[in-house]
């Protein structure tokens, strides 16, 4: 009986506490991530359509966080490009994370990229590249990647 008890305690404690990340988010450390596929845009757009998430396009500083988004996209067999929060609109060469401004210390180009073919200042994980880095120009309509704080974990950037 009062192991019984106990274990309704801890069940009840455990389901109390609120998912890590809402609905159709992915959880990884201290963040979600959403993989936005049926609703391609541009890159400001796709940046906006996160704004209204309360997230933002996703920004890889780890090799561990680039691994993860790379296996999610290899298991459900995505296809196409895919934006992050990775841009040189404003010094040609200069490849900034969009909520800092700051130059990307992490990287994981496709050999010969960012090549900025067609003025090309948006970067984004391509499935004919094995969803390694690639620049594009800002206007094509991709899918994207959005990342926000998991729950509790709301003043740590992840
Ligand atoms: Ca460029
Ligand atoms: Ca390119």
């Amino acid at each position: 009986m009062r192991s019984v008890l106990i274990t309704s305690f801890i069940l009840g404690t455990v389901l109390s506490q609120p998912a890590p990340c809402p609905h159709g988010w992915v959880n990884r450390g201290s963040s979600c991530y959403a993989f936005i596929t049926d609703a391609p845009d541009g890159w400001t757009e796709a940046e906006f359509h996160c704004n209204l998430m309360h997230s933002r396009l996703v920004e890889i500083e780890t090799v561990v966080e680039d691994e993860f988004l790379r296996l999610h996209l290899m298991d459900s067999k995505a296809t196409g490009s895919f934006w992050i929060g990775l841009t040189d609109t404003l010094v040609e060469g200069e490849m900034v994370w969009m909520s800092t401004q700051k130059i990307a210390q992490y990287t994981n180009w496709w050999p010969g990229e960012p090549n900025n073919l067609y003025t090309e200042d948006c970067a984004t994980l391509k499935s004919g590249y094995s969803f390694h880095w690639n620049d594009e120009s800002c206007s094509n309509k991709n899918k994207f990647i959005c990342e926000k704080e998991s729950h509790g974990n709301e003043n740590v950037i992840g």
